[in-house]
């Protein structure tokens, strides 16, 4: 049985995440990244707001891309950064995002994904996850980084859409073992947050 998360599972399990200051949890969502970009035009909230899916309609890659996200299978959620010391390019809040992921998921299983320039996790050839940052400016200088991330956990096969079956994977068909949903999604917020607040022990280095 598939295994759906909700407030009272994630917000104990992120508890000991100091990043983490806001949790918004949906079981069906048009787009995570959609949701708090609107949320940002309502009222401003705070930075490590999180927004979490599990599933979305109408989830989005770059270029609005479609980004396939079947309900209870993935990694689907999106965080808000409003750096004011850390300053970061949009291509190097991307890599902050791709890179956390790619070590999260390293230190777990073992496992070396390739990240492909600028946003996306392989692993042969296939996609594994991406990473979509939008950002707001002011006066030239980014305030606001929407961070979404996506990654593929626990499809099958068939789980995927058929256009895109022959180039996307999953993390349980790579390493042939369903995966701790909850246990990655803990283990890539706390990178991301030793990568964003301490970044001279783990500096943003070019690709
Ligand atoms: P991308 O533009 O690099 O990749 C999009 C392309 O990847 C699509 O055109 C399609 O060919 C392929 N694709 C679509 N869905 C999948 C999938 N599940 N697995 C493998 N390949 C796929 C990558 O964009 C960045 C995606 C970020 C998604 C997150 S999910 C949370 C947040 N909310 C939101 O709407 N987007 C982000």
């Amino acid at each position: 049985m598939t295994e759906i998360f909700d407030e009272a599972i994630l917000l104990p399990a992120l508890s000991n995440c100091l990043f983490v200051k806001k949790l918004y949890v949906f079981r069906e969502i048009d787009s995570t990244n959609d949701f708090l970009k609107s949320l940002c035009l309502v009222h401003m909230p705070p930075e490590g707001t999180f927004v979490y899916a599990e599933k979305q309609t109408k989830g989005r890659g770059r270029f609005s891309r479609h980004w396939d996200s079947p309900e209870g299978k993935g990694l689907w959620f999106s965080c808000l950064f409003m750096p004011k010391t850390r300053i970061l390019n949009d291509l190097e809040w991307t890599q902050l995002g791709v890179k956390a992921c790619q070590k999260a998921i390293g230190d777990l299983y073992h496992i070396r994904l390739n990240i492909r320039w600028p946003n996306d996790l392989f692993y042969s050839e296939k996609k594994v996850g991406g990473v979509l940052t939008e950002t707001v400016r002011k006066k030239n200088a980014i305030r606001r980084v929407v961070m979404g991330i996506g990654i593929n956990v626990n499809q099958e096969e068939k789980d995927f859409d058929p256009s895109i079956r022959d180039h996307a994977i999953s993390l349980k068909i790579a390493l042939k073992q369903k995966i701790d949903r909850l246990r990655l999604l803990v283990q890539i917020v706390r990178q991301l947050e030793k990568d964003y607040l301490y970044p001279c022990e783990h500096p943003v280095k070019p690709f």
